[in-house]
């Protein structure tokens, strides 16, 4: 049993629906022709903006819920719902895991054991959570134990919370899982206790600094802290829940739930020995085409290299980037003449851009973290009411490498991310931001 397509999109989450509603523009607003393309996807739903999931999804009240969230909404653009992909002539495969690629033979089998055929595959596979069992701790399958990576996942989750109102969490891993999280089961009248190893919150961005003021923050919020440790194993109720958390130095954490976030890893597993691999991704070059060049990868598992960063091969878990490469991916597909090496280079928009939003906290960050970190604007606690303004210029070699902004007005947001696209001089950005009372110390 088989079917063929000209282009293939396997995986369906945030790249596939922006490569999706990429096609149709190309196709000028038509519909694709009966076998044209096909995407694949494990998930139950249409593409969705996965970042919601740990945000707007986990509201106690007025919560976001599909099809409100579906691509490409964080982008203000269309609503692709599965009505939309019905309407382009999309064929969408839904519930339905890729067991094996055969990138020679230019197939894919499915786990009903249907083979599909392609002409030109996109791989959008994104990531997967890791598991604490990969770490030799075990209880993940847990009935009060919540990952999050998918709708199923913030499903469990927001059932979990209803039924543990009042009662204690354990957050393990201190990244923008367990942070969104945190805030989330706050907003959700749960108390949170974080456990993770390193020094302080986000230890592979934030600066002690940057991570001081937001762990201050979560602490008048109940949020308590426990750094440089390890949970090492769970105390199991006979009814498939935990009901404490062990950390390695014997102390114990009660918990009616466990929300986990240790981080993730890309799925390239489909792929390996078959295409080059990079940065623990897909090796892509700037039209993200993999070493096949029937091939393309974009999102959380595509490494490609970024112009603005000297040509750097850089893999990035973010979902500008899913957005981005996605639509690189497609123009390049469908504009073969289209050559450029790099990602950025027909694209003046693109630089690396992470943000996240918990509590009335809203933070952007632009560009590379390399260099010295400047830290400007006020870190005191906020009053009540009050929006903090503040951030760090990562300065290389006298240019502005990277800015993280909190509290930023769409304007200035705008102004640090063109400075660092222009690898302005840090006494130009530092000018910028004293006209907008955001004085750098020793910039005068
Ligand atoms: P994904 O969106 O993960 O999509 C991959 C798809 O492929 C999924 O549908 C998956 O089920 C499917 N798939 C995988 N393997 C197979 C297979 N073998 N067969 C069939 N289907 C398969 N980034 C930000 O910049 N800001 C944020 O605020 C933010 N918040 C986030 C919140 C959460 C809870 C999570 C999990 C991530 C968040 N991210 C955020 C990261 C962002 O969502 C990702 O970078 C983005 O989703 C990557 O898009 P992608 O299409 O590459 O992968
Ligand atoms: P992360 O890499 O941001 O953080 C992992 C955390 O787990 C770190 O604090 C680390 O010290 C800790 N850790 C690592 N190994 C551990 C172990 N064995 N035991 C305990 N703690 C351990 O990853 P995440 O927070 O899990 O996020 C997963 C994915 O989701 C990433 O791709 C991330 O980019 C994405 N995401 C992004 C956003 C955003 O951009 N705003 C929000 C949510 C999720
Ligand atoms: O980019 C995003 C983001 O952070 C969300 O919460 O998209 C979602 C929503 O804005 C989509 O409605």
């Amino acid at each position: 049993m088989g079917r063929a397509f000209g282009y293939v999109i396997l995986g369906g989450g945030v790249a596939a629906g922006y490569a999706a509603l990429e096609f149709v523009r190309h196709l000028d607003g038509g519909g694709a022709s009966p076998g044209e393309l096909c995407i694949i996807s494990d998930e139950a739903v249409a593409p969705y903006e996965r970042p919601a999931l740990s945000k707007g999804y986990l509201l106690p009240r007025g919560a976001a819920r599909l099809p409100g969230f579906h691509t490409c909404a964080g982008a203000n653009d269309e609503l692709l719902t599965e009505q939309w992909y019905k309407d382009h002539g999309i064929e969408l495969v839904l519930g339905t895991r890729v067991v094996s690629a055969d990138v020679r033979r230019k197939t894919l089998l499915t786990i009903t054991g249907e083979t599909i055929s392609y002409k030109t595959l996109i791989v959008a596979t994104g990531a997967r959570a890791l598991k604490l069992d990969e770490f030799g701790v075990h209880g993940s399958g847990a009935a009060n134990m919540c990952y999050l990576r998918s709708l199923e996942d913030a499903d469990k989750m927001v059932g979990v919370m209803r039924s543990c109102h009042g009662g204690n969490a354990v957050v393990i891993g201190g990244g923008y899982i367990g942070m969104e999280c945190a805030a989330a089961l706050v907003a959700n009248e749960i108390k949170v206790t974080m456990v993770f190893p390193g020094k302080h919150c986000m230890d592979r961005f934030f600066t002690p600094k940057i991570a001081e003021f937001y762990e201050n923050y979560y602490a008048a919020k109940g949020v308590t802290f426990i750094k440089g440790a390890r949970v090492t194993s769970f105390e199991a109720l006979s009814d498939g829940k935990v009901a404490a958390a062990i950390l390695r130095d014997g102390r114990r954490l009660p918990a009616d739930m466990v929300v986990v976030g240790i981080g993730a890893r890309a799925n390239t597993a489909l792929f390996d020995g078959q295409l080059a691999m990079e940065k623990g991704g897909i090796r892509v070059n700037g039209r993200m085409q993999t070493s096949d060049a029937a091939v393309y990868a974009v999102g959380d598992v595509a490494a490609f290299p970024v112009a603005l960063l000297g040509g750097d091969v850089r893999r990035f878990e973010h979902v500008d980037c899913a957005r981005r490469t996605a639509r690189r991916a497609v123009a390049a597909i469908l504009e073969p003449a289209d050559g450029a090496a790099e990602v950025g280079k027909n694209d003046s928009d693109y630089l690396p851009f992470f943000y996240s939003r918990v509590f009335a906290l809203s933070w952007q960050f632009y560009g590379d973290n390399v260099g010295e970190p400047v830290h400007f604007g006020d870190f005191s606690p906020p009053g009540a009411g009050g929006r903090p303004k503040f951030g760090a210029c990562w300065v290389s070699d006298g240019l502005v490498a990277g800015v993280f902004l909190e509290g930023g007005s769409q304007e200035e947001n705008e102004a640090v991310a063109s400075a660092v696209r222009c690898g302005a001089r840090i006494g130009d950005l530092a000018a910028e931001l004293e006209s907008r009372g955001l004085a750098l110390p020793g910039q005068e």
